[in-house]
């Protein structure tokens, strides 16, 4: 990949963050429709599939040999025929956008032939925009994001986008959540998967774990925790993919260490 190739991209990334994110905040302030996709917890609006639309068309008027995956699915193509990926999230925490009017993110990956160049998350309540390039660090509105401070289990504050639902009390995640809880400084959940692990890049959360994300929620999260110095793997340890549902955890780097050393102690059965 030639460096101008990486910094086109980049600066498309960007720009569709930051106009996707003001396009919500905008259409926010509107009437706008909501569906139930698969039941009344899971929300859709006519303002995620406009967003995606705009964001899908933003990035073919650049570069029309792209593929791009996006949880609207406005771009037909199997995602699997490209060598560049565009993986995006048009509003990641759609339930925060219709009920809070806050804590929702846009969330903007890059990936060529399966390795992740750019990531974008832009949160535009508070007009943050958190950003990495492979191999030259992650950024919070232009400040770098460094993740040298040592964090212990028990100085740690923990995120986790935990469904409460049967599959998770079958497989025990609901009394690993709460062994956890009690271990650390804090438990929190904001959410918005791609925020948290922006917030994950920042600092303000020392680790992210979840039992179950697509894709599009950790696209662009994961490449900047990583460039911010942090760890990102599924709970097992195992390397995240970039075009699949997958369990993530996303870490400060000793808190990472300490957090996998504890569950492989306890012999937690966690899923990858
Ligand atoms: P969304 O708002 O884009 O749907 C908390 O709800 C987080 O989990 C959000 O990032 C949300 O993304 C995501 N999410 C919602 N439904 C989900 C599901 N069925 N599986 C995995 N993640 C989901
Ligand atoms: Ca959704
Ligand atoms: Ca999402
Ligand atoms: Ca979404």
């Amino acid at each position: 990949m030639q460096a101008s190739t990486l910094a086109a991209l980049k600066e498309l990334a960007l720009q569709c963050a930051r106009s996707a994110g003001e396009l919500s905040l905008k259409r926010m302030k509107e009437p706008f429709t909501v569906e139930y996709k698969t039941s009344a917890s899971d929300l859709v609006t006519a303002v995620d599939k406009e967003v995606e639309k705009h964001v899908v068309g933003m990035i073919l008027q650049r570069f029309p040999d792209h593929g791009i995956l996006g949880e609207e699915r406005t771009f037909a193509e199997d995602p699997a025929k490209y060598e560049t990926l565009w993986v995006i999230d048009p509003i990641d925490g759609t339930t925060n956008f219709v009920h809070q009017q806050i804590n929702f993110s846009v969330s903007i990956a890059v990936y060529h032939k399966g390795e992740g160049l750019v990531g974008a998350v832009y949160d535009p309540s508070r007009d943050e925009l958190f950003y990495a390039v492979k191999g030259e660090g992650a950024y919070l509105n232009d400040r770098p994001l460094r993740l040298d401070r040592t964090v212990s289990l028990e100085e740690a504050l923990l995120c986790t986008s935990v469904f409460w639902n049967k599959r998770a009390e079958q497989m025990g995640i609901d009394l690993i959540v709460k062994k956890l809880a009690g271990k650390v400084r804090g438990m929190r959940l904001l959410g918005s998967a791609a925020l948290e692990m922006a917030y994950v890049a920042a600092g303000r959360l020392d680790g992210y774990v979840s039992l179950s994300l697509n894709a599009w929620d950790f696209g662009a999260g994961r490449i900047i925790v990583e460039e911010a110095g942090g760890r990102v793997t599924t709970m097992t340890g195992t390397p995240l993919p970039y075009d699949q549902k997958s369990s993530v955890m996303a870490c400060n780097p000793t808190f990472y260490e300490e957090l996998q050393h504890y569950l492989k102690s306890e012999n937690m059965d966690v899923p990858s």
